[in-house]
Formats: C-alpha cells, sequence, structure tokens
C-alpha cells in the first residue's frame, strides 16, 4: 500500500510541476493586448457623465474627431462660453443614452462647450486643437 500512495503522490507532483511551467509560458500572452484598442485613432472620445464631460479638456489635432458619448443623464453639447452657445458646434437639444454627437475640428484653436442644462453647475468642457 505504502508503494502505490507514494507512487501516486510522484505521479500527482509531476504533472504539478508542468502545469506550474504551463502557467507561467501562458501568463506572458495577456500583457500584449492590454493596452492598444482597435479604435480609429482620429477620433477622441469624450463621455458625457452624470454632471461632467470626461476628460472635461482635450487636446486633439486639426481635423481630428471628437465623438462625444452619453453614458448617463439628459445632456446636450453646445459650443460657446459662459452658457452662451456660439453656433460653432451643437448637438440639438437634450438627449439621454444611448446617444453620441460627433464634431470634426478642422481650424486650430480653443473650442469651450458646455451642457445646456447642467451649465450653472459647472458642466462645462473645452477642446484644444493643436
Ligand atoms: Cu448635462
Amino acid at each position: 500500500m505504502k508503494l502505490i500512495y507514494s507512487l501516486a503522490f510522484g505521479v500527482a507532483t509531476f504533472f504539478a510541476l508542468n502545469c506550474g511551467s504551463g502557467d507561467e509560458g501562458g501568463g506572458g500572452y495577456s500583457s500584449s493586448s492590454s493596452s492598444k484598442s482597435a479604435n480609429d485613432p482620429s477620433v477622441v472620445e469624450v463621455k458625457v457623465n452624470g454632471h461632467d464631460f470626461s476628460p472635461a479638456e482635450i487636446h486633439i489635432k486639426a481635423n481630428q474627431t471628437v465623438r462625444w458619448v452619453w453614458v448617463a443623464g439628459t445632456h446636450n453639447v453646445l459650443s460657446g462660453t459662459a452658457c452662451v452657445p456660439d453656433g460653432t458646434f451643437s448637438s440639438g437639444s437634450t438627449a439621454s443614452a444611448p446617444k453620441t454627437f460627433e464634431h470634426t475640428f478642422e481650424k486650430t484653436g480653443s473650442f469651450p462647450y458646455f451642457c445646456d442644462p447642467h451649465c450653472s453647475i459647472g458642466m462645462t468642457g473645452k477642446v484644444i486643437v493643436d
């Protein structure tokens, strides 16, 4: 009986060691695909959250597109400062998720914008085209 137990233990240890080295090899694969995405690099996303834009300020290059993606709440995106729209871009009347709005910035400059119903509580953002 003792011989059988020690044989079984030896076999189990052998497989356990093999599995261990296999896991280490597999671990190398997971780190390679984490940071890069398949998204179009010319489109930059801004999340339209409960009461803010995230990120609130972004830098892009001329001819890049900003895509606002509604996550939560009812909002819109209007260009302008001090809660006064300037008509450069507008997502129209307020809407809830799922909704997206895109605008391509062809000229360099600073383009502040806001959410009409939440501007007074600081739901503002800025696109800086370098
Ligand atoms: Cu809002």
